[in-house]
Order: structure tokens, then C-alpha cells, then sequence
């Protein structure tokens, strides 16, 4: 990126009379996304509610998450997706289920939709080296599951964010990065890292290309689900 792309990012029209700052340790961040329409909620889940969770997900079983491979069936693949799915308690999705049953109005009339519910929930957690290669939650042919045609908003709800493992339940790297937000001929080659921050809930068009990138240090602890 060139520097003066980087103070674009940084800086919106003085509208309310000060610039809103849309990047703070060098990635965008929730300001940034929201800006280009995207419907983000910092706090959806608050610190304690966070630390609980991410106690679960320490303590939880694990098994590696699966992805769709070229046939159609899905499967795991670590070369396109290294990440572990937790087993964590019935309280744990209640406490994740409040909140979503309290935002998904919010989430509809922001995207112009009509949603009734979301899918299972997944408590995700990627750990040194761990990734996602970019791709996309939905899948519209015809043959493809009815779960993966039905997904229309994607929600992820990080449990810690960006920081020092070492002083902090924090990780560096992994960062969610959302491609072809602008409409311009280069736009799906083009992909913005968002900041994470711990209890912020980010969602996203189902057809829009993301990727989780690989994690430096630290464990990345998240929620994913999907609105239908
Ligand atoms: O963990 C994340 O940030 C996103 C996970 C993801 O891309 C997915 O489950 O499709």
C-alpha cells in the first residue's frame, strides 16, 4: 500500500469536526469496516463474558474443523483450513445465543433481509501457525448443501484480539482479512486485515472472500455463525 493510500485509510472527512481514526496499531479497524457498511458491534460480548468463554474453549475438547473440498463433500483439509472446533458447554452457546437473538433484527434491516434464525454455532480457535484460505461461507449451486445456499450473513465474535501472548490472552497475526469490499476491476485481489479486538462482533455478506491468516503467536479464540 502506498503511503498516501495509508493516510486515506486513516483519516475520514471532518464531518462531526475531528477526524474518526480508522486504524490504531496498524491494520483498520472495526471504525474502518463499519465505514464501508458493514455491521459491527464493539462489546457485543463483554470482557467477562469473553474470559469465560475462552476458559472453555482452553478446557474444551477439540477436533480439527472441516471445509469443502473440490468434489463438493466436506471434509478436513489442513492445507486449506487449520483451525480446531471446541466443545464447549450448553452455557457457553447460551450466553452466545443472548446476544445474538438480541442483534439479529439490527443485522437484518442493516443488510435489507429478512432473517429467522442462525446456525450452530462454532467456537473456533487456531492456535501458532494455524489458518483459513480465503473463501467464501456460501455455496449457490444447486447441488450444494441446503445448509451452505441458505447462509446469508456471517457473524464473527472474537473472544481476545491482536496483541502481546506474552502480558495478555492475545495473538498476533490471524488476522480476518475481507477482499473485494469496493467495487473497483481489482477489488477481489484486494484484501483489508481487520484489528481484532476482544468482544467485537464483525458480520459480512456470505459471498464476500475471506481468509484467516496464519497465526504468529498466541491462541486466536472466536465464535462463528451464520444468519439464514
Ligand atoms: O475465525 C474467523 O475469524 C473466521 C472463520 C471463517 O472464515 C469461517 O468459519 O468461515
Amino acid at each position: 500500500m502506498t503511503a498516501s493510500a495509508e493516510m486515506r485509510l486513516d483519516l475520514a472527512p471532518l464531518e462531526s469536526g475531528r477526524p474518526r481514526h480508522y486504524r490504531s496499531a496498524g491494520l483498520p479497524n472495526a471504525d474502518f469496516f463499519s465505514a464501508v457498511g458493514l455491521f459491527v458491534v464493539r462489546g457485543f460480548l463483554d470482557s467477562d463474558t469473553c474470559g469465560r468463554l475462552r476458559a472453555e474453549v482452553r478446557d474444551a475438547e477439540t477436533r480439527a474443523a472441516t471445509v469443502k473440498l473440490d468434489g463438493g463433500e466436506y471434509d478436513v483439509d489442513q492445507s486449506t483450513r487449520s483451525t480446531e472446533l471446541a466443545a464447549v458447554s450448553a452455557d457457553g452457546f447460551t450466553l452466545v445465543e443472548e446476544r445474538l437473538s438480541a442483534v439479529m433484527p439490527d443485522v437484518a434491516s442493516h443488510y435489507g433481509l429478512e432473517l429467522s434464525r442462525w446456525q450452530r454455532v462454532q467456537f473456533l480457535v487456531y492456535r501458532e501457525g494455524d489458518f483459513f484460505r480465503p473463501h467464501r461461507d456460501r455455496d449457490e449451486k444447486e447441488d450444494a448443501p441446503a445448509f451452505s445456499r441458505e447462509r446469508q450473513v456471517a457473524a464473527v465474535v472474537f473472544l481476545n484480539g491482536d496483541g502481546d501472548p506474552a502480558t495478555a490472552d492475545a495473538f498476533r497475526g490471524g488476522a480476518l482479512t475481507l477482499y473485494g469490499l469496493f467495487d473497483r476491476a481489482d477489488g477481489d485481489t484486494i484484501g483489508f486485515p481487520l484489528e481484532a479486538e476482544e468482544g467485537l462482533l464483525i458480520t459480512f455478506p456470505t459471498d464476500v472472500v475471506h481468509e484467516v491468516r496464519p497465526v504468529e503467536a498466541g491462541e486466536r479464540k472466536t465464535v462463528v455463525t451464520w444468519f439464514v
